[in-house]
């Protein structure tokens, strides 16, 4: 008897891990533990980084940030694999240094960026840059404008991450 609650248990603790919906429609979960098992969406209409700022904003989460290697391998490979036809080689993430110059801090929670991947020779703050595009062919890193205040500011596909949703499965016992 006690070997059939058990099992039911483990089994209804299953189903409820599956049934967990843990993305909203159009993000992609992470395998947990990597990142918390965030959720990720390759917007694939080209746009500012502010505005897309605004957009991983309005959905609830934020511009991807790069915590480490292996985050930027995920991120660089989801943005690949999800882009389509629509994208060009670049995407924009959350990295800014618009606060202070040449200190980069990611969107998601103001934190200071301890690992970059810049191509040789950036971040130059040519025209004022102040923003992250990563090339994904190469996932190496360049500083460009956020705006068109001084030049034409480009329009790229990005990477938007949020926190997985709350759990709505509950077991009682
Ligand atoms: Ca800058
Ligand atoms: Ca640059």
């Amino acid at each position: 008897m006690m070997n059939r609650v058990l099992i039911f248990s483990v089994l209804m603790a299953a189903l409820c891990a599956l049934a967990s919906a843990g993305c909203p429609e159009g993000y992609t979960q992470r395998n947990w533990p990597d990142q918390h098992g965030n959720c990720y969406k390759v917007f694939k209409n080209a746009a500012l980084w502010f505005h897309a700022d605004h957009f991983c904003r309005a959905d609830g989460g934020w511009l991807a940030t790069i915590s480490d290697e292996d985050d930027g391998a995920f991120v660089n490979s989801f943005f690949i694999s999800n882009r389509g036809y629509s994208c060009n080689d670049w995407y924009w993430v959350g990295g800014t240094d618009a606060l202070h110059e040449g200190i980069w801090r990611w969107q998601q929670d103001g934190s200071v960026a301890t690992y970059t991947n810049w191509a040789a020779r950036q971040p130059d703050n040519w025209w004022d840059e102040d923003s992250l595009m990563v090339n994904s062919a190469t996932r190496e890193w360049n500083d460009i404008q956020m705006d068109d205040l001084r030049v034409d500011a480009p329009e790229v596909c990005f990477v938007c991450e949020m926190y997985p949703t709350e759990r709505q499965c509950s077991i009682v016992a």
